[in-house]
C-alpha cells in the first residue's frame, strides 16, 4: 500500500532518496531498493574505468564476439563483469540476461529480481570519447521463490517492469531511474562520490524539434519512414545523432525530439534489442508522459520470444511518435 509522497528537494543523495521512496510502501523488504543501490555502485566503478580510457590499455576491440556477433570492445567486457558482479552479490536477482552473453546467467534461486542488462550500450563511441550508456530492466520473477528458472520469468513483457533506468557517461555522469512513479534523474558529485537529485520528476515536451535517425540507411527505409523525415524537414525540425542510443535519448527526453531506428535493408527488424535497450527506454518514456512503439504497437506490449531479440523502436516525444506512426 503507498502512502502519501514527499517530494525531496534538488541535491538529496540518492541512498536517501530510495530511502525515502521505500518507506512510503508498506509491506516492502528493501530488496529492489539494495537491486538499484548494487547499479549505482557497480556504475560508479564502470564511471572510474571509462574516465581511464585513453591512459590505461582498456580501449579498443576484445577480438571477441558478443551475442549479436557484433565485436566486443574492451570496456563492454569489463562493465559486464562489473554489473554481474555487484548484482549476483546482494542475492535478490535470481537471473541475469546481458547483451554480452548467449544465454542468461542464472545466479540465486532464491532471489526475487530478473534484471535485463546493456552493461555498456553504444560502444563503437568508446574510442572516440563520445557519450556512452548502460541501459537496465528489472523484473520481479514469476516461479515459486527457490525453485528453477523457467521462460516465464526470463522472458517478461515490458509492462512487466518493476523499474527501469540508465547510466549516461557524458560530460557528467548521470542515473535516470523510475520504479513505475515517474522519472527521477541524479548526477554523480565525483568530489563526493555521490549520486544527487538533480533532475526531479521529469517530463519529456509532449512536443519537439529534434529527429534522431541513422540517415545513411536511408536508402532502405519503408516509404512512410522516409515520409515522416520528409515531414521533419518540412516543418523546420533540427536532426541530432549521436550514434549513442542513451545519450540521444536523454538529450530528446529533456529537450522535447524523437528517436527512431526502424527496420533497415540489414537489419530487417531494426538494430536494437527489445529486452535490455527498448523496453527500459519505453517506460521511462511513458512515465515522463512521452511514448514508445515499434510504430505498430507499445514497446511494452511486446510479448518477447527470445533474450536478443531485435525491434524497430519509436520513441520519445508523444505527439511526434504519434505523427511518426500516422505516417
Ligand atoms: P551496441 O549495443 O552494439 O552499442 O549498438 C547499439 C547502438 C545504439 O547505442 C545506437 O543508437 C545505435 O546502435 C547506433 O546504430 P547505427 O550505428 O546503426 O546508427
Ligand atoms: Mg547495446
Amino acid at each position: 500500500m503507498e502512502t502519501s509522497r514527499i517530494a525531496l528537494p534538488i541535491g538529496t543523495a540518492l541512498d536517501r532518496f530510495i530511502k525515502n521512496n521505500q518507506d512510503q510502501f508498506q509491506y516492502t523488504s528493501g530488496e529492489l531498493s539494495q537491486l538499484l543501490r548494487d547499479i549505482a555502485l557497480a556504475s560508479k566503478v564502470v564511471n572510474r574505468e571509462i574516465n581511464k580510457a585513453g591512459l590505461i590499455d582498456i580501449m579498443g576491440a576484445m577480438g571477441s564476439q558478443n551475442s549479436g556477433g557484433e565485436q566486443q570492445q574492451k570496456l563492454d567486457v569489463l562493465a559486464n563483469i562489473r554489473f554481474t558482479r555487484a548484482l549476483s552479490k546482494g542475492g535478490e536477482v535470481c537471473a541475469l540476461i546481458s547483451e554480452e552473453t548467449e544465454s542468461y546467467v542464472d545466479l540465486n534461486n532464491h532471489g526475487k529480481y530478473v534484471i535485463a542488462i546493456d552493461p555498456l550500450d553504444g560502444s563503437s563511441n568508446i574510442d572516440v570519447n563520445v557519450s556512452i550508456g548502460t541501459i537496465f530492466s528489472i523484473y520481479r520473477r514469476k516461479s515459486p521463490i527457490g525453485q528453477a528458472i523457467t521462460d516465464r520469468d526470463i522472458l517478461q513483457k515490458g509492462e512487466e517492469q518493476v523499474a527501469a533506468g540508465y547510466i549516461l557517461y557524458g560530460s557528467s555522469t548521470m542515473l535516470v531511474y523510475t520504479t513505475g512513479h515517474g522519472v527521477n534523474g541524479f548526477t554523480l558529485e565525483p568530489s563526493l562520490g555521490e549520486y544527487v537529485l538533480s533532475h526531479p520528476d521529469m517530463k519529456i515536451p509532449v512536443d519537439g524539434k529534434i529527429y534522431s535517425i541513422n540517415e545513411g540507411s536511408s536508402n532502405s527505409f519503408s516509404t512512410s519512414v522516409k515520409a515522416y523525415l520528409q515531414f521533419c524537414k518540412d516543418n523546420g525540425h533540427t536532426a541530432r545523432y549521436i550514434g549513442s542510443l542513451v545519450a540521444d535519448f536523454h538529450r530528446n527526453l529533456l529537450k522535447g525530439g524523437i528517436y527512431l531506428y526502424p527496420a533497415t535493408a540489414k537489419d530487417p527488424n531494426g538494430k536494437l534489442r527489445l529486452m535490455y535497450e527498448c523496453n527500459a527506454l519505453a517506460f521511462i518514456a511513458e512515465q515522463a508522459g512521452g511514448k514508445g512503439t515499434d510504430g505498430k504497437e507499445r514497446i511494452l506490449k511486446i510479448q518477447p520470444t527470445s533474450l536478443h531479440q531485435r525491434t524497430p523502436f519509436y520513441v520519445g516525444s508523444a505527439n511526434m511518435v504519434e505523427k511518426a506512426e500516422s505516417c
